[in-house]
């Protein structure tokens, strides 16, 4: 058994409260050692890592890892939200009571990290000094080197975080253990994993994977799914799966804030390190601030919305990222940046990367090439033409690597909110973009977001799917009481936000995206902060402002005049059907306010009316 006083002692960790729950967790799952973990423990746990095989050499200060095949993205049926008001459950929270899921977790966990050590990480998921900060500390324990290097990437890691906090108590308990990966009955009846967050105890128990958000338990766990619940329960703040970027207009001196939230694998880490298109690069600027969460709360003194990214990194998509498509990501994983990759190719003789889209072609010459499974790409079957690294395949770096960070990433104030977007997969009916001024259909909009499935989830690509918010894997509590809290918040702003609904993915009928994307994104982006400032008027339709072709900056643009009508049009019969699948998709949902029915009727019929 571990000497936990003495490790506890050594590293100088005096919450009387962590102390309790590190004993009785190591008690329960058997660990063997005790080690609490800083950030500068990286390099240490690194050469550890490498001489264990956990991870191997990518290049200099860069790190592979392979995680088990079956152990690849976040499983939505097997997370939970417990908690003992059965009143919590919602449409997608999966909830259970947790006097069923304690005991159960309790019982998967008891022994299951013998001979192994129990690293204990405690974190902060905000800027120090943030007004939210009484939310963000949390400890993190777990019997997985390589989650510890991840959570060091994506978090604040330190002691100081947890001994020093206002309410000694006030911590996210969050205990992550891997389990026996090859025996847990992946997909059958028998699934043994477990991804429970119990909300209202502020203690999350992930029993069963060592992947991404399964595993580092700072970043959904708590940056979304714990801190949704927190902000709802104190009446506080927004926390939701957004990007947040700064637009700064040269000319004008001028700075916006955008955050907004696409699903899972849609494109939020591209647009939020995006550099400005060439064409316009002389006057904008974009400033990256977050990729995956954010935190929104209304500051008292100024009455303004404000938003943070709570994350210290990045768990970026590898596939199709390369010098066109995201240059500032690449410049963030070079050598001596500490980066992990994650399920992609790698090259062990030359200590070579690659993934699908990096390069138009994979490496001409496959000599000592395996795939992310390990397989060796020489060994192939003629006609396997299988991916070489996997669709959910990502690269893990800091914040600071991100060469448009924006300066001021690390302040506690966070930043003013000019603009709330929402988007996803799309590939007909929704317009490049459409702006909404009314609170009401905003959050209407939000809420009935419906996108593709993509491969960031266990499940099918191509099958459309209602994402309220993009938070459907991350909701914490029923969709009534969301939206009524989004209404509530953001209806105490003495500026509202504007909102707009952006879908770069609409394809043609032979599958070629109409939209070029990426970089170009800024343009509507730009489009709807002079609609703000009344420069533009746009086009008014049944479901909001689009641009008109002459108000859209289109310098440097490749795109035909028949796609760009397409994009710019609203498909009126397109649109009554999805308000058919709508009136489905919220009737589910109970609580509902008044106000979000009636920005569904108004939207109904001004489409009737328009027919
Ligand atoms: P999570 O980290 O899973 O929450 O995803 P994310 O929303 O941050 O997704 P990300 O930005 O990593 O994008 C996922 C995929 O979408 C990548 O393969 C991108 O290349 C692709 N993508 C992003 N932006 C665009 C775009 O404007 N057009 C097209 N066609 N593809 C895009
Ligand atoms: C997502 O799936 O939306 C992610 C990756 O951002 S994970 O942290 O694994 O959830
Ligand atoms: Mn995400």
């Amino acid at each position: 058994m571990a000497d936990v006083e003495a490790a506890l002692d050594q590293a100088g960790l005096t919450n009387p409260h962590v102390r309790e729950y590190v004993r009785y967790w190591a008690d329960l799952t058997g660990a063997e050692r005790i080690e609490v973990v800083s950030a500068s423990d990286d390099a240490r746990l690194a050469e550890e890592a490498l001489a264990a095989g956990e991870l191997l050499p990518a290049g200099e200060g860069l790190y592979y890892s392979r995680s088990y095949h079956k152990d690849t993205a976040r499983s939505e049926e097997r997370t939970i939200v417990a908690t003992s008001n059965p009143e919590d459950a919602g449409s997608y929270n999966n909830w259970r009571p947790s006097s069923e899921m304690k005991p159960l977790l309790e019982s998967k966990m008891r022994g299951a990290s013998a001979g192994k050590t129990m690293y204990v990480v405690p974190y902060l998921m905000a800027p120090p000094g943030s007004p939210l900060e009484a939310f963000a500390a949390g400890v993190e324990l777990t019997d997985s080197r390589t989650v510890v290097m991840h959570m060091i990437r994506m978090a604040r890691v330190g002691i100081d975080y947890i001994n020093e906090l206002a309410d000694p108590n006030s911590f996210v308990r969050a205990v992550h253990v891997t389990g026996d990966l090859e025996n847990l009955g992946h997909g059958t009846a028998d699934d043994a994993r477990y991804f429970v967050t119990v909300a209202d105890e502020r203690t999350i128990l992930h029993f069963g994977s060592s992947y991404g958000g399964n595993a580092l338990l700072g970043k959904i766990a708590h940056g979304l799914r714990q801190a949704a619940y927190d902000g709802w329960a104190s009446g506080k703040f927004l926390s939701e799966q957004f990007m947040l970027l700064g637009i700064t207009d040269k000319e004008t001196g001028k700075k916006y804030h955008i955050c907004g939230g696409f699903p899972s694998a849609s494109g939020k880490t591209n647009l939020a390190m995006t550099l400005a298109p060439d064409a316009l690069g002389d006057r904008y600027y974009v400033d990256f601030y977050g990729d995956d969460i954010a935190w929104l709360w209304v500051d008292e003194n100024d009455g303004k919305l404000y938003g943070m990214n709570p994350e210290f990194g990045v768990f970026g998509v590898a596939k199709d990222t390369n010098e066109a498509t995201n240059p500032t990501a690449l410049d963030s994983i070079l050598p001596g940046s500490g980066a992990i990759f994650t399920n992609i190719a790698y090259n062990p003789d030359t200590q070579e990367v690659w993934w699908e889209g990096k390069t138009k072609n994979p490496p001409e010459d496959v000599t000592g090439w395996e795939d992310w499974k390990g397989d060796k790409i020489s060994e192939r079957a003629e006609g396997d033409d299988s991916p070489w690294a996997h669709p959910n395949s990502r690269f893990t770096t800091t914040l600071s690597n991100v060469p448009n960070v924006a300066p001021d990433f690390n302040s506690p104030a966070g930043v003013p909110i000019d603009a709330i977007i929402f988007g996803g997969r799309t590939r007909d009916r929704e317009p490049l973009i459409r702006a909404i001024t009314d609170l009401a259909e905003g959050v209407y909009d939000g809420m009935t977001l419906g996108a593709e499935a993509t491969f960031a989830a266990e499940g099918v690509d191509g099958q459309l799917r209602y994402d309220p918010m993009s938070m459907r894997p991350f909701m914490s509590y029923p969709e009534g009481a969301y939206a009524a809290h989004w209404l509530k918040i953001i209806g105490e702003a003495t500026e509202a936000p504007l909102f707009a609904h952006v879908n770069w993915f609409q394809r043609g009928e032979d599958g070629h995206f109409l939209w070029p994307g990426y970089r170009d994104n800024l343009r509507p982006l730009l489009w709807l902060m002079q609609l703000k400032a009344g420069e533009v008027t746009g086009r008014t339709t049944p479901v909001g402002i689009i641009p008109t072709k002459e108000e859209l900056n289109l310098d440097g643009v490749e795109i035909t005049p028949e796609d760009l009508e397409t994009i710019l049009t609203i498909d009126n019969a397109r649109w009554q059907q999805e308000i058919e699948h709508r009136d489905v998709h919220l009737s589910a949902f109970h609580d509902l306010p008044e106000e979000i029915w009636e920005a569904h009727r108004r939207v109904k019929a001004d489409l009737e009316a328009d027919a």
